[in-house]
């Protein structure tokens, strides 16, 4: 148990807790840094596979800590959004799946925490988006730039500009969340599709989760090339030879891992 999260196993998926006083699961810097370290820590043990985000307490996520916000001069301003994207883009870029379970409000830094994770579930109660601009701010641990990749440019400028948030259903019909959920069975939700991931092949996830990630990264033919080659080596992991087999002889594949 750290001072603001905790972090809790079970096999091959994770669960991180954020538990702030208030409920409201404000974002300052030690928070970060304990999330920072949390991932990485996870990450060291190479026995998770999908990890699990959520709030307990009112919200999800509030976003960043604005009375802390309100102290900080420029340079002050640049570390802080320089730790969040840090922080984000491990979690990001992580062989880990992430899967934020959101609840109350994701807002802000709350959002951008979510946008930086794979998959998003929400709670039917959830208002999500980057009401930076009613705080004369601009979403700053990655907003701008991944709110556009997830719902296109055009919605992501409304949202942005206006600071209005998504209800959870209109989340749901603009993808910026995978399914919406009551709050009772969230985190159900959560741990049924971190069962389901777990039971495929961790390669083949990892590997697709990699092409996926930098698919808007790179121009298309240089992604495709990435694809075929990482394809290829699939076959040569043990793990497609018995995934393949599995089906073949109609069993479940016995998946290694850590290889
Ligand atoms: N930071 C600091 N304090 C907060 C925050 C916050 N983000 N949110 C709420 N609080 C405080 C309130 O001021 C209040 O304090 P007090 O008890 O001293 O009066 C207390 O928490 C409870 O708040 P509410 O009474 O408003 O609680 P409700 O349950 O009615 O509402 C909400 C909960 C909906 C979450 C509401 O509090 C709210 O809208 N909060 C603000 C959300 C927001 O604007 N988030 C974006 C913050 S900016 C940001 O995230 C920028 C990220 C990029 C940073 C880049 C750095 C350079």
């Amino acid at each position: 148990m750290g001072e603001f999260l905790r972090v809790s196993h079970d096999g091959a998926v994770a669960t991180i807790t954020f538990a702030r006083e208030k409920g409201l699961n404000i974002l300052s810097i030690a928070v970060l840094k304990e999330l920072g370290a949390a991932w990485n820590e996870i990450e060291k043990q190479g026995k998770t596979r999908v990890c699990i985000l959520h709030g307990e307490g009112k919200v999800f996520v509030a976003g960043a800590d604005i009375k802390e916000m309100s102290k900080l001069d420029p340079k002050g301003a640049l570390d802080f959004a320089a730790l969040g994207q840090h922080v984000f883009q491990s979690i990001e870029l992580s062989p880990i799946v992430s899967i934020a379970a959101m609840h109350g409000a994701a807002l802000g830094g709350g959002c951008e925490l979510a946008l930086a994770c794979d998959l998003r579930i929400a709670a039917d109660d959830l208002k999500i988006g980057q009401p930076e601009v009613n705080l004369g701010l601009i979403p700053g641990f990655g907003g701008t730039q991944r709110l556009p990749r997830v719902i296109g440019q055009g919605r992501a400028l409304f949202r942005i500009l206006t600071g209005e948030p998504y209800n959870a259903q209109m989340a749901l019909a603009v993808g910026l969340v995978n399914e919406v959920t009551s709050s009772e069975n969230l985190m159900n939700t959560a741990r049924h599709i971190a069962g389901t991931i777990v039971s495929r092949g961790p390669q083949a996830v990892a590997t697709a989760k990699a092409l996926v990630r930098g698919a808007f990264s790179r121009p298309l033919q240089d992604g495709l090339l990435n694809e075929r080659d990482s394809f290829a080596k699939t076959f040569a992991s043990g793990e497609a030879q018995e995934g393949m087999a599995a089906f073949v002889e109609k069993r479940a594949p016995a998946f290694k891992f850590p290889n």
